[in-house]
C-alpha cells in the first residue's frame, strides 16, 4: 500500500520533507554529529566533496575520504530530532519514493555518532574517548514504537529498583550497539561504558539553575549503578535514541563520544575543540575500513 503524503512528506523537487536529501544524496555510511558548525570539521578532512545541502539544524554533505564515500549530518540536539532524522534516512533507502511504497529488499546504513559527552565517572578523565557499549534511555521518545524486542528487561528493573525511578516518568530502557561497527573502533586506549541519554540538558541531567528536580538524586544514582558488567558512564542527548531506532529499522549503529566534562569532578576540558578533533581524525580513519 502507498504511503500518504500526510504521513512521508516529500518537498515540491521529490526530496525528504525535513532533511532535502534525495536517495541519490547519501552513502550508506553515514556520521552523525550535533552542531552543524561539526558537519564541515569532518569534511575538511574529505578529498572531494560532492553534495552540500542544509534546512534548518540539519546540514549535510557527502563526499569522500580516501576511496570511502561518506555522508555526515548534523542532527541538532536530542531525541526529537534523531526521530526525523532516523525515519527520514530510512525512508531515503527502504521507501520508494516515487510509489510511496516499501522496498521488497531493504538495504542497511552504518551510522557512526561522533558526539562529545559528558562522564559521570571520576576515572574516565576530560578528554577521553568513550565508545557507548550501550545506551539507557531515560527520555521516553522510543516508547511510541513496539521496544519490546530490542530492550534488556532484566538490567533495566535493577535500574528501576535502584533509583526508585518515578512510575509518573517514562520506563528506562537499554538498547544494545552494533558488534559490527564496534569491532572497527578497537583501541586500547578508547573507554566503553553505557551512555545514559537525557532528553533535555538540565532538569533531565540533574542541573540546577532556578528549578528544582523531581528526583535529586538521580545523577548519583546513575553514578554508582552497577549490575554484573554494566556502570553507567556517560550523559548526553541522542545515543540511546540513535540506537532504539536504528535497531528497530534494521541499520547498523554505534556512538563515539569526546569527553568534554567530568561530572564527578567538576573538570571541564580546557580545549573541546582539540578533542573532538582528535575524535574526528580517528574515526575517519577507522571508518574507511568498513
Ligand atoms: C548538548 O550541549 C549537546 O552536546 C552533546 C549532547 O548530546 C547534546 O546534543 O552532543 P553534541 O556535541 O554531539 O551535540
Amino acid at each position: 500500500m502507498a504511503i500518504k503524503n500526510s504521513e512521508l512528506i516529500l518537498n515540491p523537487d521529490g526530496s525528504v520533507y525535513h532533511l532535502n536529501l534525495k536517495p541519490e544524496n547519501i552513502s550508506d555510511t553515514i556520521i552523525f554529529v550535533g552542531d552543524q558548525d561539526r558537519v564541515e570539521k569532518i569534511t575538511k578532512h574529505f578529498d572531494s566533496i560532492e553534495f552540500t545541502t542544509q534546512k534548518r539544524e540539519f546540514k549535510t554533505q557527502t563526499g569522500y575520504y580516501k576511496d570511502k564515500r561518506i555522508t555526515v549530518i548534523s542532527t541538532g540536539i536530542g531525541p526529537d530530532n534523531i526521530d526525523i532524522v532516523l525515519n527520514e534516512l530510512d525512508a531515503l533507502v527502504n521507501i520508494d519514493l516515487k510509489t510511496r511504497k516499501i522496498k521488497p529488499e531493504l538495504s542497511s546504513l552504518n551510522i557512526i555518532r561522533i558526539g562529545t559527552s559528558g562522564s559521570l565517572q571520576a576515572d574516565i578523565p576530560v578528554d577521553a574517548f568513550l565508545i557507548s557499549s550501550h545506551a539507557l534511555d531515560i527520555n521516553g521518545m522510543l516508547h511510541f514504537y513496539q521496544v519490546e524486542g530490542i530492550s534488556n528487561p532484566e538490567v533495566e528493573n535493577k535500574f528501576i529498583e535502584h533509583t526508585n525511578w518515578d512510575k509518573n516518568k517514562s520506563r528506562p530502557i537499554i538498547i544494545n550497539n552494533s558488534q559490527y561497527l564496534e569491532q572497527y573502533f578497537e583501541d586500547k586506549n578508547i573507554f566503553k561504558g553505557m551512555t545514559a541519554t537525557a532528553g533535555g540538558f538540565y532538569g533531565p541531567q540533574g542541573r540546577v539553575l532556578r528549578l528544582p528536580l523531581q528526583d535529586a538524586s538521580l545523577n548519583s544514582q546513575l553514578d554508582n549503578f552497577s549490575y554484573k558488567d554494566f556502570r553507567i558512564t556517560n550523559l548526553e542527548m541522542e545515543t540511546s535514541v540513535i540506537y532504539g531506532l536504528s535497531k528497530l529499522l534494521g541499520h547498523e549503529a554505534l556512538s563515539l563520544n569526546a569527553i568534554i566534562a567530568n561530572r564527578a569532578n567538576g573538570e571541564f576540558s580546557e580545549d573541546p575543540k582539540k578533542i573532538v578533533e582528535k575524535l574526528i581524525v580517528f574515526a575517519l580513519e577507522r571508518i574507511v575500513n568498513i
